[in-house]
């Protein structure tokens, strides 16, 4: 799985020195991919309380990863870690049902963040391991891609 993981990020980013931020919902395996990508030591920081950010180098990419959802008010620092960002990889949990509403309408509001504009964007349905019926939360990530298009 680590494996999986590193090439296709490999392919996704090639040599070119990159910045990445990547978002989803607590839970949703954000964590759990950076240590799949054996990238050495995931630094935490809190510079808000509510706010954990990590922190990893993978190569000649930084990525820096975050929890969103309910925390409107912490929105504005968003910016900071937008700037400059060039893609944006967001985790969705394919097995939580009852939160898939939330993470598209999370989803809607950071793409549609102006400094997201030239980002390149990976939506990652992750736990497709545990998934037999997956169907419905694709069609959901589906609606979710078509409307940012369109
Ligand atoms: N079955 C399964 N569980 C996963 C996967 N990725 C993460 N998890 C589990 O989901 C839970 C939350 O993961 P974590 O990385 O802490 O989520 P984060 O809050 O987004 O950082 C943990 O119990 C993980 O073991 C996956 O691909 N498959
Ligand atoms: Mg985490």
């Amino acid at each position: 799985m680590g494996q999986a993981f590193r090439k296709l990020f490999d392919a996704f980013f090639g040599n070119k020195e990159m910045r990445v931020v990547m978002l989803g919902l607590d839970a949703a395996g954000k964590t759990t991919i950076l240590y799949k990508l054996h990238i050495g030591e995931v630094l935490s920081t809190v510079p808000t309380i509510g706010f954990n950010v990590e922190k990893v180098q993978y190569k000649n990419v930084v990525f820096t990863v975050w929890d969103v959802g309910g925390q409107e008010k912490l929105r504005p620092l968003w910016r900071h870690y937008f700037n400059n960002t060039d893609a944006l990889i967001y985790v969705v949990d394919s097995l939580d049902r009852e939160r898939i509403g939330r993470a598209r309408a999370e989803f809607q509001a950071i793409i549609n963040d102006p400094f997201m504009l030239n980002s390149v964007l990976l939506v990652f349905a992750n736990k497709q391991d545990m998934v037999c019926s997956a169907t419905f939360s694709l069609e959901h990530l589906f609606c979710v891609v078509i409307h940012f298009s369109g």
